[in-house]
């Protein structure tokens, strides 16, 4: 075993960074007029420019050293091949098989998985179909308009952030909820908005235990009955997204309506599989294949593209410079658009659900950064809000600034406008204003020097400030499958150059076996004493706060 630290490829970086730590991009983009030419490519309807980063082409040649020393290339064939590489559980990872446009066989312990991944799609698209034609009605006849999602994290979050981001492919008599939160005002919320006579519930989890899930699908169904009176009526509308069909059986679903997945897709990597059931009823079954189609485009693009001109791989190796080179803690996702708003929250799911781990393939605790924190929003409501810490807080915080050239909704220039700020705040975090540019235009305006002196600092902002631009001509369905596949591919690069598990989350199902456990002793009426002091005195504080 070689751990990332000691590979040559890593110590060579730990040498040009200090050497880089001293570089600023302006003197790099002054100095070199073909500097946005060498670092941009365009993939498909994807264009990338990664040219406003602290590097320059040694630095490349170094990080990709350090990709091919931690055999990227070889576990990326592992996992397109369908060997177990979530270790841990035992479990391929074949997300790339749910959108494999291509039929291409993929075997899992010696059986092709496309027969049956083409079956599910056959089923999504005849039931999304139905639904959105009127043949799937209602118990009073009557055609569905209300779709109401009911699950959490991976069986959520995809969905809800394609179908946010699609909203101009959907129809308007055919509307999308998405409950999550088991705190009741989440459904409770929803079931004000719908009807029971017009609203189809998808319960979607993948082990269908989920407690949260499990809360808001009881909740619905309760409601459903008091209207419709009679559990004949449940079938037309309830149906599941599992892999547990005795569990959905025993939660009074007739697993004729359950769409099926498998353990080798997980729950962040889910919403290409049934799980995109949803997506398939709101925007249609063909916008949903486009989906498939632009991500099966960049897995094409990643398993075959050189590492030097490999999108996720350039940006999996910025990413790993920053974590690892520069200290960085955290990076921010910026979509400029409202449709977009969720994909900030979608990708921190997948980014530090799968790499915010600590302990590596040979079980041995790392000693180095992996996962940074993932945070972000849209602009420009962003910069309104927290990007000033962005451009003069003591932190570096590398950025991805993500647009379409194009809008569903043109209204006048505000399309242009709003593109107009996005390319400002990437130049503006790179190039910064030093104090003798700050100095000079005070001085311009007239402002005295004692004003100057004491204002001037104030008002530097230091720039150097890295940043990654990815443009898309159109919002698409395919453009969108392209940008979410880029960022699993991104999380997968990183995680083997890490060396860990990227495809396990021990540290989610801590917590819920503690929740189970700690519910029964909320409910229950004698005093707690078997946890820690502060947790059964919180139970007591609360319980003595709670209306009888
Ligand atoms: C995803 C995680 C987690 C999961 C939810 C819901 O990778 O495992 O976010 O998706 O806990 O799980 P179920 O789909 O089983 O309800």
């Amino acid at each position: 075993m070689t751990r990332p630290i000691h590979r040559q490829a890593w110590k060579s970086l730990e040498r040009h960074a200090s050497m880089m730590r001293k570089v600023r991009m302006r003197d790099l983009f002054n100095n070199d007029p073909q500097r946005f030419e060498r670092f941009s490519l365009q993939v498909g309807e994807l264009f990338l420019d990664y040219s406003k980063n602290i590097m320059i082409d040694k630095t490349m040649s170094k990080l990709m050293d350090l990709a091919r020393a931690s055999k990227v290339e070889e576990w990326r064939a592992k996992m397109f091949a369908g060997e177990k590489i979530n270790f841990t559980e035992n479990r391929a990872v074949l997300h790339v098989a749910l959108r494999n446009r291509a039929n291409t066989p993929i075997y899992v312990d010696g059986e092709d998985v496309m027969p049956k991944v083409n079956a599910v799609l056959e089923r999504m698209r005849r039931f999304s179909e139905a639904v959105r034609e009127g043949q799937w009605l209602g118990y009073t006849g009557k055609r569905i308009t209300d779709v109401v999602n009911l699950g959490v994290g991976g069986s959520d979050l995809g969905p809800k952030m394609v179908c946010e981001a699609l909203a101009s492919y959907a129809r308007s008599d055919l509307r999308a909820h998405f409950v999550s939160n088991v705190a009741p005002s989440d459904i409770v919320s929803t079931l004000k908005k719908v009807d029971p006579e017009t609203t189809l519930f998808i319960v979607a989890s993948k082990t269908f235990t989920t407690q949260e899930t499990l809360a808001n699908a009881h909740t619905a169904k309760r409601w459903f009955l008091e209207h419709a009176k009679d559990e004949a009526h449940v079938s037309r509308h309830f149906v599941a997204v599992s892999t547990n069909a005795e569990a959905v059986r025993a939660f009074g679903i007739d697993t004729e309506n359950m769409f099926e997945f498998w353990d080798w897709v997980g729950g962040r990597y889910s919403l290409w599989s049934a799980i995109g059931l949803s997506i398939a009823v709101h925007v249609g079954f063909e916008h949903f294949e486009q989906l498939l189609s632009g991500a099966h485009a960049m897995d094409q693009h990643f398993l075959h593209a050189p590492l030097e001109q490999n999108m996720p791989v350039i940006l999996a190796m910025l990413g790993i410079w920053y974590a690892n080179f520069f200290g960085a803690e955290s990076y921010a996702v910026l979509p400029y658009g409202t449709r977009l708003r969720s994909l900030p929250a979608y990708l921190q799911q997948a980014d530090m659900e799968s790499n915010g781990k600590s302990v590596d393939r040979d079980s041995q605790w790392v000693d180095y950064n992996t996962g940074p924190i993932l945070w972000g929003g849209h602009g420009t409501n962003g910069q309104h809000a927290f990007f000033e810490l962005l451009h003069q807080g003591t932190r570096l915080v590398p950025c991805d600034f993500i647009a379409a050239a194009n809008t569903h909704n043109p209204a006048g220039h505000q399309h242009a406008i709003l593109l107009s700020h996005m390319l400002a705040q990437t130049r503006a975090l790179m190039l910064g204003r030093t104090l003798a540019e700050v100095e000079l235009e005070m001085r311009e305006q007239g402002v005295d020097e004692a004003t100057i002196r004491r204002l001037a600092p104030h008002k530097v902002i230091p720039g150097n400030k890295p940043s990654n631009v990815i443009l898309m001509r159109d919002h698409t369905p395919f453009s969108l499958g392209m940008l979410i596949a880029l960022y699993e591919h991104k999380i997968f690069v990183q995680g083997i150059v890490w060396r860990i598990n990227s495809f396990d989350q021990w540290g989610v199902e801590l917590g819920k076996q503690m929740a189970s456990s700690i519910l029964s002793r909320l409910l229950a009426d004698e005093p707690v004493s078997e946890y820690d002091s502060s947790t059964n005195n919180l139970i007591r504080v609360i319980k003595g706060m709670m209306h009888p």
